[in-house]
């Protein structure tokens, strides 16, 4: 069949919608119409060409929702008709990782998805013969996508695709590191770095889960209202700081007779290994834990003096915020519906296909939290 895409020819340059040749699914792979895609930042970081793995040409797009159209031989878990989000990081439950109950990681398809290619090493897309590369196994920027069947989340039918879509990456990832990864328990104190897509699911997941004390920390001031509505009680700006911005949030949260400070939990949702460093040595000694969800640039460094680990503060990493995608995704879209999460409100811009390029100058210019794709 053929598809609608926004195909990345070359590293550098804007995306071309064009019209993309898609077989259909194989063996326990579904065909998808994605009926709305987010932008996030990977998908920028890899068309820039500063993704060393990026590959071209590919159809980018990691955040999703749509409906199962034809499924392949063997599926068993979804059929036509099914709602469903694409999963980044899937959910086989039977390899090691996913049996092990330590780790969302899944492994059982991992080297051909950062290959570009499905689990039998091939690519479903391509134009005049000649193969386009899938994106984190999930390729959005596509009206079509094949999946396979363990990265798809199923997710109930009345809830709308252009705000659902966010739970694909950003919404799961900032939630999720709260409940998942840092697990926050309630009359925690908290420090989010970074108040963009991710720090603000943050924000949002850890007044859910009853923390006390939610400082927020951004260079741009016009985070500060957008901190507010979900849920944050304190703002930083590290400019307007004088003197170390350790001590100042130290200070900040001091709490108790020993009056020592730190937050018990910390968040890096820029990227900047300088704001990792920082959010680690902010956490309270003997039990702070710092939990690092930006992205950084290929070949960037943390550093701390090991003193910090020694008198108990921990460094931790999540990615997809530790979410088993299958098992943990409807519930986050059952919580959207409830009304026990805020999206509508993230979701800043809406764009026909035609307009994606426009969506990532938004993203670069810092104008949007998140822009949507609706076919
Ligand atoms: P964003 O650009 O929307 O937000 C980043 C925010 O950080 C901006 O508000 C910016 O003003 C602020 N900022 C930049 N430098 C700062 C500094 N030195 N101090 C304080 N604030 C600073 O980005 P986003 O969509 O929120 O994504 C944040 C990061 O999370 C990215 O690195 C992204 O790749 C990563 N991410 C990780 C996962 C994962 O699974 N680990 C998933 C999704 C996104
Ligand atoms: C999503 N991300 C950033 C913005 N939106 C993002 C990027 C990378 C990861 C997670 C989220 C990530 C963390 C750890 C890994 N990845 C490795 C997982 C593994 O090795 O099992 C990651 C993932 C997918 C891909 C590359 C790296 C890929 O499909 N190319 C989950
Ligand atoms: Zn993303």
């Amino acid at each position: 069949m053929k598809t609608r895409a926004a195909v990345a020819f070359e590293k550098g340059k804007p995306l071309e919608i064009v019209d993309v040749d898609l077989e259909g699914p194989k063996d326990g792979e579904v065909l998808v119409e994605v009926k709305a895609t987010g932008i996030c930042h990977t998908d920028e970081f890899t068309l820039s060409g500063a993704d060393p793995e990026g590959l071209f040409p590919a159809i980018l797009g990691h955040e999703g929702a749509g409906v199962v159209v034809d499924v392949g031989p063997g599926v068993s878990s979804v059929a036509k008709g099914d709602h469903v989000i694409p999963l980044y990081t899937p959910e086989c439950r039977s390899c090691p990782s996913c049996l092990s109950r330590k780790t969302n990681l899944c492994t059982s398809i991992r080297a051909t998805q950062g290959q570009g290619l499905m689990p039998d090493g091939t690519s479903r897309f391509s134009i005049d013969g000649k193969p386009i590369h899938h994106y984190m196994g999930c390729s959005t920027f596509s009206n079509f996508t094949v999946l396979p069947e363990i990265a798809v989340a199923k997710v109930r039918k009345d809830a709308p695709f252009d705000k659902i879509c966010y739970i694909g990456c950003g919404v799961t990832t900032g939630v999720g590191a709260v409940i998942n990864t840092a697990k926050v328990e309630p009359g925690a104190t908290a420090v989010v770095f970074g108040l963009g897509g991710i720090g603000l699911n943050v924000i949002q997941g850890l007044k859910l889960v009853g923390a006390d004390m939610i400082i927020g920390v951004d260079l741009n001031n016009s985070k500060k209202a957008w901190g507010e509505r979900f849920g944050m009680t304190h703002f930083v700006n590290p400019k307007e700081v004088g003197g170390d911005l350790v001590a100042h949030l130290v200070n900040m949260t001091k709490r108790g007779a020993d009056q020592i400070g730190g937050a018990d939990y910390t968040f890096d949702c820029t990227g900047n290994v300088e704001v990792m460093r920082t959010a680690l040595e902010c956490s309270h000694r003997g039990w702070g834990q710092s939990i690092i969800i930006g992205v950084a640039g290929a070949g960037q460094e943390i550093k701390t003096r090991p003193f910090q680990l020694v008198t108990g503060r921990v460094w931790k990493g999540t990615a997809f915020g530790g979410a088993r995608g299958r098992t943990d995704v409807p519930r986050i879209v059952d919580w959207y519906m409830d009304g026990k999460i805020q999206i509508d409100p993230m979701i800043t811009h809406t764009l026909p296909l035609a307009d994606i390029n426009k969506g990532f100058d938004l993203m670069h210019a810092g104008e949007s939290i998140r822009s949507v794709v609706v076919f």
